[in-house]
């Protein structure tokens, strides 16, 4: 198969990166798209000096005037939304009504931080003291290094990236080892904004490598928040190391996310946001619903309902994601796959059904690998349901009354996303109250969230709060400032005389 035509448009930021060292294949036959070359820990260093030298120009451009620069980057995004949307899914997979959703997600931030360019607000705190006027001030922080994941190979830098621009900072991004091309595609989108705008250059750029490229803007104490994406293995490596050179993370972890169906909920709400949120890109998703814990009184009725109604789509709509029916598209590669199978072969014996699981399409796809989502019926939340297996795996669990749902919910040490399917008020508010996520919804599922709130999540998945609300006061500076406006003396604080 031939993707050249996806290609094209971002031959030239390809070919400037031709290299030997980061070899690129697609999810969707295995085949090789390009091989790129990777940054060195010096050239990374280099980058950072440079975001450096952007940062002392860029955080003297008025607020408004950076909104004017993301302004015009989403309405250059909005002009290549279906070129960029098609290499998002010739790169990661996802169907390409997905690859379009991830792109308008990059335009709505944009919008968001554009708003916000002029709404920077601090306070004016009341002081205890004659004359005195207290402020509190939002100030650009610095160089911010993006880390993010293959799932979400843009939407997740611009969360990051919009807001940081707006608010003052220059932005080193790291894009996974796995998609490496769209982010070239970005920074190019970027740039010829960029150029045009006159803004200072090193404002955006791409950094590829592995593990060493990572690390250097883990250490960098020229870099004060590190945003990263990715496995809670990864938050583990990166939280540590920068929290030693006291600067900021931002980690969005792991998630293990679940669906409570009460007795009342109405199933035809229920049903299709369970299946969107368990086969939804393919189960790649933080926010997938990877548990559903069922009223012991619907708990056969929805398994076998869930199961049907996912391998019915599966069987008829699995494919390449680039053709416009397909609704599954591939996992990201082999280790994916493997993954997948061995959470299976450890569930099974626990099980009391498994549905699907399978890989399928392998006489067409050699190289790829498509599988059937497994939907599994089992009693009780052994261990290996406790842990994040970043595949297409819903597991059907039973509960008697509501607080032990909540404690079958919260046994995880995951806590991005949640969701309860009820009627009933008393139910919902309870379970917001309960739910230990960073995110919990009543009859929608636990993926597809908004930019407009801050997304993120508690525990393992990391503390982190990104894209809308009040998520850019982490990429400012917090600074209390108090001013005298009198003719005598200073009073002290707390009453304290000094004469
Ligand atoms: C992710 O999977 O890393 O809420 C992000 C969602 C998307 C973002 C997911 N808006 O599912």
């Amino acid at each position: 198969m031939s993707f050249d035509h996806i290609l094209a448009p971002f031959a030239a930021a390809l070919k400037a990166r031709e290299g030997l060292d980061l070899p690129v294949h697609t999810p969707i036959d295995g085949s090789l798209l390009a091989t790129l070359r990777m940054d060195t820990k010096a050239e990374t260093t280099a980058a950072i000096g440079k975001a450096q030298e952007a940062f002392i120009a860029w955080r003297d451009v008025p607020a408004p005037k950076r909104g004017e620069l993301v302004r015009r980057f989403g309405n250059a995004l909005r002009e290549h939304k279906e070129t960029l949307a098609a290499l998002v899914t010739l790169e990661c997979g996802k169907i390409h009504e997905e690859g379009r959703g991830e792109v308008q997600e990059m335009i709505d931030i944009c919008d968001f931080a554009v708003g916000l360019s002029r709404q920077l607000h601090g306070l004016t705190i009341a002081s205890e003291r004659q004359d005195h006027v207290m402020q509190e001030n939002w100030l650009p922080l610095g160089p911010i290094g993006v880390i993010s994941a293959f799932n979400f190979p843009v939407a997740v830098w611009s969360w990051n990236a919009a807001l940081a621009w707006v608010c003052g900072d220059p932005v080193i991004w790291k894009p996974s080892e796995k998609t490496p091309i769209t982010a070239l595609a970005c920074q190019a989108i970027f740039e010829s904004v960029a150029r045009e705008f006159g803004a200072p250059e090193g404002l955006s750029q791409v950094v590829l490598g592995g593990v060493e490229v990572g690390e250097a803007l883990v250490d960098d104490h020229r870099l004060p928040l590190i945003s990263a994406t990715g496995s809670t293995r990864m938050g583990r490596a990166v939280g540590p190391r920068v929290a030693q050179r006291f600067g900021r993370c931002l980690l969005e972890l792991g998630g293990n996310n679940a669906v409570i169906v009460a007795p009342s909920a109405d199933l035809s709400v229920a049903l299709p946001s369970l299946v969107f949120g368990s086969i939804g890109t393919a189960g790649q998703r933080c926010t997938s619903t990877r548990r559903v814990i069922v009223h012991r009184s619907l708990w056969d009725q929805v398994y076998e309902r869930l199961a049907t109604a996912v391998q019915t789509v599966a069987c008829a709509r699995t494919g390449s994601p680039l053709e416009p029916g397909t609704l599954i598209g591939p996992l990201i590669d082999r280790g994916s796959f493997e993954a997948m199978q061995a959470t299976l072969a450890e569930v099974r014996p626990q099980a009391i059904k498994v549905s699907g699981g399978e890989r399928v399409m392998h006489d067409v796809y050699p190289n790829a690998y498509y599988v059937r989502p497994a939907v599994v019926k089992i009693a009780g939340q052994p261990d290996v349901v406790c842990r994040e297996t970043f595949a297409p795996i819903a597991f059907v669990m039973p509960y008697d009354d509501l607080d032990e749902a909540m404690t079958i919910h919260n046994a995880v040490p995951q806590g991005l996303s949640s969701a309860i399917m009820t009627t009933d008020l008393r139910e919902a508010e309870f379970f917001k109250r309960r739910s230990d996520c960073g995110i919990a919804n009543v009859n929608i599922g636990t993926s597809g969230a908004e930019i407009g709130g801050a997304f993120g999540g508690e525990k393992e998945t990391g503390g982190g709060r990104e894209s809308g609300s009040d998520a850019w006061k982490q990429y400012m500076r917090r600074q209390t400032s108090t001013t005298y406006f009198g003719h005598t003396a200073p009073q002290l604080a707390q009453g304290i005389r000094f004469d």
